[in-house]
């Protein structure tokens, strides 16, 4: 071979190696990339922990509306969970049956969501309850459930107390609302 033929093989093969050294080089960031899915998986690892549970009570009239307001605070959020109780109030007498009353709440969302509960009727002579579990949407489980959450509870049709022997001549007694207690708390992923 021609001495300059030589040096133009040796230039190709050094040409072949800085190529080859410059594709491993831009595989680099897809390893980054494992890296920062590695970093999100964390918070899943770590504990869940349950907040203080909240207790306000109130008393509404019959068709009526109550607001309440709280905020959150807390990083990984995973779930909030709402109950709201009534009893109705105990007959005047043996003679009547007090009829069920109705409640209802909507929660509107830190992420600017609406959520409504079912429409509940108390069992006769019992407590009624309903119980909402509201689940973080996973892409926003970091901070979508901090800030400000209003709940909205309804007190709809409330049943009156009725006589249980029509003989005795006694009328109706207007029911027109009730007292309540609304409870929540929420779980979050806490590594502290
Ligand atoms: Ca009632
Ligand atoms: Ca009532």
């Amino acid at each position: 071979m021609h001495k300059n033929d030589r040096i133009i093989v040796l230039l190709g093969i050094v040409i072949i190696v800085i190529a080859l050294v410059g594709a491993a080089v831009g595989g680099k960031p897809k390893s980054e990339e494992t890296g920062s899915d590695e970093k999100f998986n964390d918070y899943r690892s770590w504990p869940i922990k349950e907040s203080s549970a909240k207790h306000t009570s109130g008393s509404s009239q019959e068709n009526s509306d109550e607001t309440l307001v709280f905020n959150i605070t807390d990083n990984y959020v995973t779930q909030l969970i709402i109950e709201l109780n009534w009893l109705d109030e105990t007959s005047d007498s043996r003679n009547y049956e007090n009829q069920p009353d109705s409640f209802n709440f909507t929660v509107f969302t830190a992420w600017d969501e609406v959520i409504s509960s079912d429409d509940v009727f108390n069992p006769v002579g019992e407590a009624g309850l309903i119980t909402e579990t509201i689940t973080i949407p996973e892409e926003g489980i970091k901070d979508a459930a901090i800030g400000e959450w209003t709940i909205s509870i309804h007190c709809g049709n409330c049943g009156d107390q009725v006589p249980i022997v029509s003989l005795l001549g006694l009328r109706e007694i207007e029911d027109t609302g009730n007292d309540w207690i609304l409870n929540y708390h929420y779980e979050f992923h806490s590594n502290n």
